[in-house]
């Protein structure tokens, strides 16, 4: 489905609402160029008591934090892009929905140094089902180790969410996809996983849970720490600053990638070898069920993971 069949008429866009179609950029905007835009992929969910978005503050605050490299000052607080983004939701009649928020330094002056580019904010919102294709999240998805490997925060920092950097991540899809795979698994630098090309990874071995730390080059992603969270919650024990060599792959009980866009998604399998039985694992599922339970029904304990829109 494409944009212009998604029915969403309005773009918050540098202070106010524009025209979806309005919402444009010179062609010599620094970030076309160099790729000097941090962003974010947040989902707003159905919940009973009503849409609700998803961490939105954690979100918010890596945004922030993503731009500080960058020297970005983002123009406007957070007080502001929240009122926004709830507006903008609510005045689209969005129930769930993806939110993606973008700054970026804008059109004054090519050249590196983006000193006198003016940053640019803007916030999208649109309907956005499955990330990973229609049966992903029962039956699991066929991904294969990419020939692309990811680059290490000495080169680009990884834990902030760069437009630019993502490239990489898009010639792993392409590679991956190319060779009929749903996804890609990267490694870094040192030949241990990393994560997917928009997901963190998850291993399960003997009932326990693993997923690579921080260290090994990953995005610190949110729906990996709301997945620990409901993990340790449901009494697995998570060891989250893991090194996960590319053998343990393909021995593993069960593995599953997270992430905004693609949630809780079992993998089937890595380089046509079956992981576990194939299908979704126990514990896979056990945490994918609480995962969905969770931002559908909004219980008590995780009350401050929602920002009601
Ligand atoms: N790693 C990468 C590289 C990544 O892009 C994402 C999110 C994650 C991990 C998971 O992070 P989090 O969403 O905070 O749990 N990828 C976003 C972009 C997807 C896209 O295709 O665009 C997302 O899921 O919104």
């Amino acid at each position: 489905m494409g944009f212009n069949e998604m029915d969403v008429e309005r773009i918050w866009m540098d202070g106010e609402f524009v025209d979806w179609d309005e919402a444009q950029v010179h062609v010599l905007t620094h970030a076309l160029h160099y790729g000097t835009g941090v962003f974010e992929g947040v989902r707003c969910y159905d919940t009973a008591e009503g849409p609700a978005i998803f961490r939105w503050e954690e979100h918010l605050d890596r945004f922030y934090q993503s731009a500080k490299p960058y020297d970005m000052e983002i123009p406007f607080d957070a007080e502001e892009l929240t009122e926004a983004t709830v507006e903008l939701v609510r005045s689209e009649g969005l129930d769930s929905c993806y939110i993606r928020p973008v700054a970026f330094y804008g059109y004054e002056m090519l050249g590196l140094h983006p000193s006198d580019c003016p940053v640019k904010t803007a916030i999208a919102a649109w309907p956005w089902g499955t990330y990973l294709g229609e049966d992903a999240l029962e039956n699991g998805v066929d991904v294969a180790i990419s020939s692309w490997r990811k680059y290490a925060s000495s080169q680009i920092p990884t834990n902030a969410k760069t437009t630019g950097a993502y490239v990489n991540s898009v010639l792993a899809s392409l590679e991956a996809k190319g060779n009929d795979y749903v996804e890609a698994i990267v490694l870094n630098k040192e030949g241990n996983v990393a994560e997917g090309p928009g997901e963190n990874l998850f291993l399960v071995r003997d009932g326990e849970v693993f997923t690579p730390g921080l260290a090994e080059g990953i995005l610190d992603g949110i729906t990996r720490r709301s997945v620990i969270r409901i993990a340790r919650d449901l009494g697995y024990t998570v060891h989250d600053d893991a090194t996960i060599s590319r053998g343990e792959l393909y021995t593993a009980d069960e593995l599953f990638f997270t992430g905004t866009a693609a949630e809780v998604t079992p993998i089937r399998s890595v380089d046509d070898n079956e992981i576990g039985a194939g299908t979704k694992g126990p514990v896979t599922d056990d945490v994918q069920s609480r995962f969905f339970e969770v931002v559908e029904e909004r219980p008590e304990e995780y009350a401050d993971w929602f920002t009601p829109v």
